[in-house]
């Protein structure tokens, strides 16, 4: 599957012609550029140990989020130089267009595995079948794509977001009941994430499969906050504007939240535990469960990040030859005042 001398170093055509350029002109006795070519022959110049490595190109979809930087750090922590990788990593600054330019890029190179968490659902079928043309396999990271065929990717590493969406609804329940609120009529606004992204999609899609049980839950408007902290503060500031009467906000990222909170406050608004709005949040990063030991958050849906330790397991299964599950859930919680503290220590990111 890997050609293992192929390498990203053979920077394409380019390469091949200078060195095609460079040696015709040693053996034209050219002085000037004597002793550029190695002794040994063609070769990219580098050492051997440095053609051993793995090439492996990542388009990270950007760095909106706290959540989004210890998922760059887990996948740039695993894929390291001891572990015989080389990692080209290209942040695609939340645009479509970028990542499909740094996978040309990729498949320009030659490298030996493409990975990308995909910004968006949907758009990746032609590049994707450019890189199966080219013969590299292709790990989808954290968000999903939706692609008319399947097999252009060899696997994916993220989370089961339906599942996170449903956690949420389920938690709602259940807390309502617990505070005899159960038959309340209950309006609810949403902070959703980058739009068309499976993480919105999906958390949605969970939230709704539980909140269409209720017909006393009102969702009043969802509008998305693109999973940053200004964006959350500026919607939530709108929601405080339009709706008087909100019971539950839900904010489909801890960073969105970060800057929901600082809108509230500022109209002196209380959330929480003893407060006057329920706060319902995703990803579970340290600031954001700190918050939810302080009561401030009630609940933290988790979004595990640390999905590097599984992606290097799988290129390893794949350089052997062995087969690799094509869908890698990673294991994830749900935080509440009750058992956070138990996590707080061992947070890192
Ligand atoms: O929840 C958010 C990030 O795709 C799961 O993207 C990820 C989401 C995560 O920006 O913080």
């Amino acid at each position: 599957m890997k050609k293992k001398d192929s390498g990203r170093k053979y920077s394409g055509l380019l390469s091949c012609l200078m060195i095609l350029f460079l040696a015709a002109a040693v053996f034209a006795g050219c002085g000037s550029f004597q002793g550029v070519v190695p002794e040994s022959g063609v070769s990219d110049g580098m050492p051997d140990e440095e053609n051993s490595l793995i090439v492996v190109g990542f388009s990270q979809l950007g760095s909106e989020s706290v959540w989004r930087t210890a998922n760059s750090e887990s996948i740039q922590g695993a894929l390291t130089r001891e572990n015989g990788f080389f990692l080209e990593f290209n942040n695609a600054r939340q645009k479509q267009e970028n990542q499909i330019k740094a996978i040309r890029g990729f498949i320009s190179q030659r490298v030996d595995y493409i990975m990308f968490s995909p910004v968006t659902e949907s758009g990746w079928d032609t590049v994707l079948r450019e890189a199966r043309d080219a013969g590299i396999p292709v790990i989808l990271v954290d968000r999903k794509a939706s692609l008319e065929d399947d097999s252009l990717y060899t696997a994916w590493v993220g989370s089961d977001m339906i599942s996170e969406g449903e956690k949420a609804g389920v938690w709602l329940e259940e807390y309502l009941i617990k505070e005899g609120r159960e038959e309340e009529e209950i309006n609810i606004v949403v902070l959703q994430g980058t739009v068309g992204s499976s993480a919105q999609l999906e958390r949605t899609k969970g939230f709704h499969n539980i909140s269409k049980e209720h017909s006393n839950w009102h969702i009043l408007k969802q509008e998305p906050a693109d999973f940053t902290t200004a964006k959350g503060k500026e919607v939530m500031e709108m929601f405080l504007h339009n709706y008087k009467d909100i019971d539950v906000v839900i904010s489909q990222n801890d960073d969105m939240t970060f800057g929901a909170l600082q809108a509230m406050e500022e109209e002196g608004i209380t959330t929480g535990v003893d407060g006057d709005v329920i706060l319902i949040s995703f990803d579970a990063v340290h600031e954001a469960l700190e918050l939810v030991s302080q009561g401030v958050i009630n609940v933290d849906i988790e979004c595990n990040p640390e999905q590097g330790e599984y992606i290097l397991e799988i290129i390893r299964k794949l350089e052997n030859n062995e087969s690799v599950d094509k869908e890698n859930v990673v294991e994830e919680k749900v935080f509440t005042q009750e058992n956070v503290d138990r996590y707080l220590d061992t947070r890192t990111y």
